[in-house]
């Protein structure tokens, strides 16, 4: 699976087979025992109150505040039904958001032994409204080397459920094996050198053929309703989508974020497709140091995601009024240095 893997980082524990025996025997506390169960078992994991309500609020607050001063900017965004769409990357214009992975100190505990090296945080996704994006695994636009060193999160904002949309999973459905990626691919494209980075068709053939297969064998979705300060966790083969919002004025602001080992590169469709050739492991971009963890440097600052996909450079925006958190940039090879001394 893993090509010529070089053994610079491992296959994550939670997709080693004794995953579940690694886990009791470990020294984990017993909360990220709990948790690290639930993510190899059911294939995700809500740890409830990481952040108080008050704290949500506030980085709401810090959300809208950045709206607001933006607004000439990204109100001509909106859809018809006033949706936003997700932002990419907002916590580097928003620090507060940063911390929502820094100072989350189970999910860090759970993570870090799942790697086998400290979790950093790679990319995020801010919603303002519930996704609405049908069933689909995360791997094909997070794929790394070794494959699956990866973590969807979602830190709630606000409470969840079924008028404002909420998340929805197939338990289980991580375990519902891998398909032939490759024979897929050939077909597809013509030659495993001709897969593109990014590509609807074969994003959407994979996820409806793990879906068929999850129906097949039985599997039953199940809606997260969460509250807001809990945070999820979701194995990087699950399942998962965005209900329907059947309240439009309602909001659900969460953070989403997505993290891999320090220094760990990520790839998109044309190495998820091709799992038989090898690409360089570790990632050649700069790390923003922050309160002791790797944050990937993103030097085009934010962007708007499906469907508008438009870049926003940070000297572009007003940033006034908002928390600042000290970070230091640093190299990958830097950071694995001071991260792992
Ligand atoms: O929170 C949601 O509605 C879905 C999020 C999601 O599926 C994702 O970001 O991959």
């Amino acid at each position: 699976m893993d090509g010529d893997h070089t053994g610079w980082v491992n296959l994550g524990i939670h997709m080693q087979e004794n995953a579940a025996e690694q886990i009791l025997r470990s020294n984990l506390s017993e909360p990220a025992m709990r948790h690290a169960i639930d993510i190899v078992t059911l294939g995700y994991a809500v740890i409830p109150n990481v952040f108080p309500r008050e704290h949500c609020k506030e980085v709401i607050a810090q959300f809208e505040r950045f709206y607001r001063q933006n607004a000439a900017t990204f109100d001509k965004y909106r859809s018809n039904r006033g949706i936003l769409p997700r932002f990419t990357n907002l916590h580097v214009a928003l620090p507060i958001m940063t911390q929502l992975f820094t100072r989350n100190k189970l999910l860090l505990e759970v993570q870090d032994f799942f790697f086998g090296r400290p979790a950093s945080l790679y990319t995020s996704l801010y919603y303002e409204r519930g996704s609405e994006q049908p069933f689909h695994r995360d791997t094909p636009v997070f794929c790394t080397r070794p494959e699956y060193n990866y973590f969807g999160n979602t830190l709630y904002l606000e409470d969840t459920g079924d008028d404002n949309g909420c998340l929805e999973v197939i338990p289980g459905g991580h375990l519902a094996g891998e398909l032939d990626r490759e024979a897929m691919a050939t077909r597809l494209y013509g030659s495993l050198d001709a897969i593109p980075q990014l590509d609807e068709e074969g994003w959407n053939e994979y996820q409806k053929r793990v879906v068929d297969r999850c129906w097949e064998r039985g599997y039953q979705a199940k809606r997260v309703h969460a509250s807001a300060g809990d945070c999820l966790i979701w194995h990087p083969q699950l399942p998962h989508s965005g209900t329907s919002i059947k309240d439009p004025s309602r909001t659900r602001h969460s953070f989403v974020f997505h993290t891999a080992p320090v220094g760990v590169r990520v790839y998109h469709q044309h190495v998820f497709f091709h799992p038989s050739k090898p690409f360089p492991e570790m990632a050649t971009w700069e790390q923003d140091m922050t309160e002791g963890r790797a944050v990937v440097h993103h030097p085009q600052g934010i962007a708007f995601g499906h469907p508008a996909h438009q870049a926003f450079p940070l000297d572009q925006l007003d940033l006034a009024g908002l928390t600042k958190v000290p970070t230091t940039r640093i190299s990958t090879a830097a950071a694995l240095a001071r991260i792992t001394a």
